[in-house]
């Protein structure tokens, strides 16, 4: 069966821009993307010691299983040279599954819905961008709703360019 998935992609190494659209390429190999968000540049959250985000927010049709999806975004991560050493500091490129449908999965590697959209204004201005009514399946509010109900003065977000 086919579903559609969420995506949050951020970059902040190297040349933030074509890392994105490079992802994106890669990620067309997974299913059908169906919608980007433009790109925006986003302030460091949570480990804030280091330099601004490019980020934005991909809808994707596909078939594969959310682990098998997960393995393959996880690989593309790698073929572009990304290097885990400071948890969520600086990266080339991550891809980040925030819904997958309206499934709900706790297992050790994989936590859908993604445990801190409804926290990341750099993730839900950009999905608020392409997709403002799709809801979260535990919380039942929609991408809109979670967006406004942010504090104003956390994580500044300034849209940029068109995905
Ligand atoms: N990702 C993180 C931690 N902090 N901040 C911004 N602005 N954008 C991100 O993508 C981001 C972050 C962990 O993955
Ligand atoms: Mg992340
Ligand atoms: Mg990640």
């Amino acid at each position: 069966m086919e579903k559609t998935v969420y995506l949050s992609l951020g970059a902040n190494v190297g040349d933030r821009e074509a890392n994105l659209r490079t992802a994106i390429e890669k990620l067309a190999e997974l299913g059908e993307v169906i919608a980007v968000s433009s790109f925006y540049e986003t302030e460091p959250m949570e480990f804030t010691a280091q330099p601004w985000f490019l980020n934005c927010a991909v809808a994707l049709r596909t078939k594969l299983m959310p682990k098998l999806f997960l393995s393959k975004a996880l690989a593309i991560e790698q073929q572009m040279g990304r290097r885990r050493s400071q948890p969520k500091g600086p990266r080339a490129i991550d891809i980040d599954i925030l819904l997958f449908g309206n499934s709900v999965i706790h297992t050790p590697h994989l936590d859908v819905p993604h445990v801190a959209m409804h926290e990341r204004r750099f993730v839900l201005e950009p999905l608020a961008e392409i997709v403002p009514e799709v809801r979260h399946p535990i919380f039942k509010r929609t991408v809109r709703e979670m967006l406004q109900a942010l504090p104003h003065n956390v994580g500044q977000v300034r849209k940029c360019s068109d995905g």
